[in-house]
């Protein structure tokens, strides 16, 4: 997802020590997912996105080819398409290349570099359209450039991301959302559909063994940056499907009563103990529809697949 040249901000080595530190010591331990993404972390997960197991990107990328044309006539021409988190996948450039009198494209993300080279590389396809990134973590507040020439602004929110979101999490993000987006807004996003643990579970523990990969970086990530004494092969990665919470949960399960220093704290494990690293929630219709109302968003139209397992819904303020 995103990746970074740099070595870490002190400030984001301080906010994951604490992190760390305060999830660890939780009778549930834990872990937020936005660690999982380090340099190593979103090459896993670039890597996640082509297996055959893990439905969502190609799902979605195929949703959007087939509603693209409708999505246009529906956004109309002069809208400037902000993306909140990594883009410049596939799935933007179907929407770069079919929203053709777009006045704008403002792609932001915390990551300085990857913005770099994603607004370049765009530039180079896309000659004429004006990107202008923004370097924000999309969650916390941020303040849009000025887009003069636009008639409306579209957010665009894909990959389900909204997923490892909770209800709070996302009633503030969908609620800053009109405030970027101003008077004249459209959001376009993608979720996630409840469906069979059968396809879930191989989706988030696939057979080559990258999501587990993916999982346990973060536990050598926390070793190389905050001085940690982790052996990976002493954890196991899991998915569990929690049908309660219409979610998968990835969790790193200890294999053996153990004691870890991390930044001179100890942390004990017992034998099967895990930590929580994250949760990827699965929406049905309804509940979507819910979230969004109650951050003041309708939702206009909504495309699926054929076998009902991803959604692309286009929305309006309430
Ligand atoms: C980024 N996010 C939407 C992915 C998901 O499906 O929840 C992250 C992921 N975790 C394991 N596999 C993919």
């Amino acid at each position: 997802m995103l990746a970074e040249k740099h070595p870490p901000a002190s400030s984001e080595l301080d906010a994951f020590e604490q992190d760390v530190i305060h999830g660890l010591s939780q009778q549930q331990k834990t872990l937020p997912c936005r660690w999982l993404y380090d340099d190593r972390g979103s090459q896993l997960f670039e890597r996640i996105t082509q297996l055959p197991e893990y439905y969502p990107t190609r799902t979605e990328t195929a949703i959007l080819k087939n509603c693209v044309s409708d999505l246009a006539q529906h956004i109309g021409p002069q809208a400037a398409l902000i993306e909140y988190g990594a883009g410049a996948s596939v799935k933007t450039q179907i929407l770069l290349k079919h929203l053709t009198h777009l006045s704008a494209y403002v792609p932001i993300d915390v990551s300085g570099d990857f913005l770099e080279d994603t607004a370049q590389r765009l530039q180079q396809t896309f000659s004429h359209l004006n990107i202008q990134p923004v370097i924000a973590d999309f969650t916390s507040p941020f303040t849009l450039p000025a887009l003069g020439n636009s008639r409306s602004k579209v957010g665009f929110f894909p990959g389900s991301t909204i997923g490892n979101l909770s209800d709070d999490e996302i009633h503030s993000f969908l609620t800053a959302a009109h405030q970027h987006l101003g008077d004249n807004r459209q959001f376009i996003l993608g979720f996630d559909l409840h469906k069979s643990a059968d396809i879930l579970i191989p989706a988030y523990n696939d057979a080559a063994g990258v999501t587990a990969c993916f999982n346990l970086n973060l536990l050598d990530r926390i070793n190389r940056e905050l001085n940690a004494n982790f052996s990976t092969g002493g954890f196991k990665h899991d998915a569990r499907w929690n049908e309660n919470e219409s979610r998968i949960e990835m969790h790193l399960v200890s294999i053996a009563k153990q004691r870890i220093t991390i930044a001179g704290k100890t942390i004990e494990f017992e034998k099967g103990e895990s930590i929580h690293t994250e949760n990827s929630r699965k929406f049905c219709l309804d509940s979507i529809k819910t979230l969004c109302h109650n951050a003041n968003w309708a939702m206009r139209k909504v495309w699926m697949d054929s076998d009902n397992l991803f959604a692309v819904a286009l929305m309006e303020p309430l």
